[in-house]
């Protein structure tokens, strides 16, 4: 519940400076106080992207471990560890930024630069989930101790697949951010190798998205299918598809660099060759929901082509808000592979297409069904339940967030198609015509963005009312189970120490060559950038 409850006090914060932003690049609307846009953006982007995702990611691993595979007491107080070592480092990241030295985005691109307190605190929050990935896999180590020659329950696979990718891919930007970032920033080194330091923050940066996704993933594959009275589709299946994001997620950072000048243009193919490798398990994600609702609906009794869609709980906020992120993952993903194919990413790349494709995704496809679990989840943890009048509630903040983010999202896909730069002030451009055919999207974006924000009030209500008020009683943690003529799901899917020599094997093929190249060729170092200043 701590990790919940600090995700759910980002939301509200992040939230607020994400209304600024919408109305300020509506053109209508002058941040007072002379506080800076560039500082609301990073508050913005650290806030949701990276504190509300990974606290809510971690607490939630959490209770499926506990669930699945139990908790000794030694193990909790190394949770306690972890929650403090990155509530400790969200705080120093926070106040940096608040106190205006630290305006440089949640990617923190180099040649901009922040207070060294800024990357400390980063470095803090990755260090304690590493403490969680660790708790986490010795808690799946301990039962498989206890229970030799069985397969572990699925639940606890996925958490410890999710945190093996996280482990690997946060080494990246460790590295970069001990021996690179904090050593410039504190003035020991005078200038730094930009194009290095992207290339590592994007070997952390594409996997951190698939951090956000799998544990969607979980509730769809393993806990959907108890809402809505079924059965898992196929165990294996499952398995299979988190095995392939761990293989696929890491050697692809570089088609966010398909832009970048000093990458070899092989490297930036093969990495989009192994992007839509990628895609594979989303698909395989999609094919097992489907089945998953036609199985349930036809057992029981609806029948036609589409009508098993009408056995569906559509009263049941646990399951229509992380449906309606479903339904948003499918032009969220089709973007993607947009995104990813080279030529058209020269189109949309820097442009505020990017940032539409991440509130489908992240903002819509994980975080509705981050909410769908908290309303089972926090009662299940407070000893409350889940009461009619709430549950009513949660589906007008769905639908609310549904018909914000539709506003918001659309607007900013056709904007960047027509040019809008992202991560950007508003601005006429002197007047430019191509900047006038921006406003009505820009418009569309606060109106969407002022929608989002009474949905964002709603839920912070729903989730008090649910920690507090809610009436005393017992919630189900709905935990689904497998079909019962199920094929056995293949020993071999557990072969741990064979998924992470495929991993590590594909991320040295991918990433060898680039970054030694980046290392041998280095460009010109940078001195710093002190952003809004503008120079060092
Ligand atoms: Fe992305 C940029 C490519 C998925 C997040 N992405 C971003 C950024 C973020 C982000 C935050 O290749 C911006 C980073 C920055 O600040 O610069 N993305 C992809 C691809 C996928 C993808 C190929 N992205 C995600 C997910 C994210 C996320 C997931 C967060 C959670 N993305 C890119 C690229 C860029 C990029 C480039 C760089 C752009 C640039 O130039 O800067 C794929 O994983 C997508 C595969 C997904 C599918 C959809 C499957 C559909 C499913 C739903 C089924 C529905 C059902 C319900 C069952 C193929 C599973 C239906 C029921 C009925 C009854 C109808």
């Amino acid at each position: 519940m701590s990790f919940i409850y600090v995700a759910f006090i980002a939301l509200l914060i992040g939230g607020l400076m994400g209304l600024l932003q919408v109305l300020v690049r509506s053109g209508h609307f002058t941040l007072p106080a002379g506080i800076d846009y560039y500082q609301v953006l990073t508050v913005h982007g650290v806030i949701l992207a990276l504190v509300l995702t990974t606290f809510f990611i971690i607490g939630f691993q959490f209770a499926l471990m506990g669930k699945t595979v139990g908790i000794s007491d030694r193990q909790r107080r190394l949770g306690w560890l972890s929650f403090w070592t990155m509530t400790i480092g969200t705080a120093i990241t926070a106040t940096t930024i608040l106190l205006g030295k630290a305006s440089v985005l949640y990617t923190f691109y180099a040649p901009l630069q922040a207070h060294p307190a800024f990357y400390i605190g980063l470095t803090l929050v990755i260090v304690g989930s590493w403490i969680a990935a660790f708790v986490n896999f010795h808690q799946l180590a301990v039962w498989k101790k206890k229970h030799p020659g069985e397969k572990s329950p699925l639940l606890a696979f996925m958490v410890c697949i999710n945190m093996a990718m996280w482990l690997i891919c946060s080494i990246g930007v460790a590295v970069s951010v001990l021996f690179h970032i904090i050593p410039w920033s504190l003035g020991w080194i005078p200038s730094i190798n930009v194009l290095l330091s992207r290339t590592l923050f994007w070997y952390f940066g594409h996997p951190l998205v698939y951090f956000w996704l799998l544990p969607a993933y979980m509730a769809w594959y393993a806990i959907i299918p108890k809402i809505i009275g079924g059965k898992i589709f196929s165990d294996a299946l499952a398995r299979l598809s988190f095995v392939l994001f761990l293989f696929f997620s890491i050697p692809v950072g570089l088609h966010h660099q398909l832009t970048e000048p000093g990458l070899d243009s092989t490297w930036k193919f093969i990495q989009v060759v192994l992007t839509l490798m990628v895609v594979i398990p989303s698909l395989m994600t999609a094919f097992s929901m489907f089945a998953t609702f036609e199985i349930t609906g036809r057992k029981k009794g609806y029948g036609g082509l589409f009508g098993w869609l009408k056995h569906l709980p559509w009263k049941d906020v646990r399951f229509v808000a992380p449906f309606v992120g479903m339904l948003a993952f499918i032009p969220g993903g089709a973007g993607g592979i947009i995104n990813a194919s080279h030529q058209m990413n020269s189109l949309v790349h820097n442009t505020i297409w990017v940032t539409g494709h991440f509130h489908l995704t992240v903002a819509t496809t994980v975080v509705l069904t981050f909410f769908g679990v908290a309303y089972w989840l926090i009662p299940h943890l407070t000893g409350r339940t889940l009461t009619k009048s709430i549950n009513n509630l949660g589906l007008v903040q769905t639908y609310l967030w549904a018909i914000g983010m539709t506003i918001m999202s659309a607007a900013m896909h056709i904007q960047g198609l027509l040019g809008g730069p992202r991560r950007s002030n508003f601005s006429d451009y002197g007047g430019t015509e191509q900047a006038a055919e921006w406003g009505w999207y820009q418009l569309a974006q606060a109106i969407g963005g002022s929608i989002l924000f009474i949905a964002i009030i709603l839920m912070v209500y729903i989730v008090a009312k649910l920690a507090f008020f809610a009436p005393k009683g017992e919630e189900e943690f709905p935990i689904a189970e497998e079909e019962e003529n199920a094929e056995p799901t293949p020993m071999w899917l557990e072969n741990w120490k064979l998924w992470i020599a495929i991993t590590i094997a594909l991320i040295l093929f991918a990433y060898t060559v680039p970054i030694m190249d980046v290392i041998q060729n280095a460009p010109p170092g940078s001195p710093p950038f002190d952003w809004p200043i503008g120079n060092s």
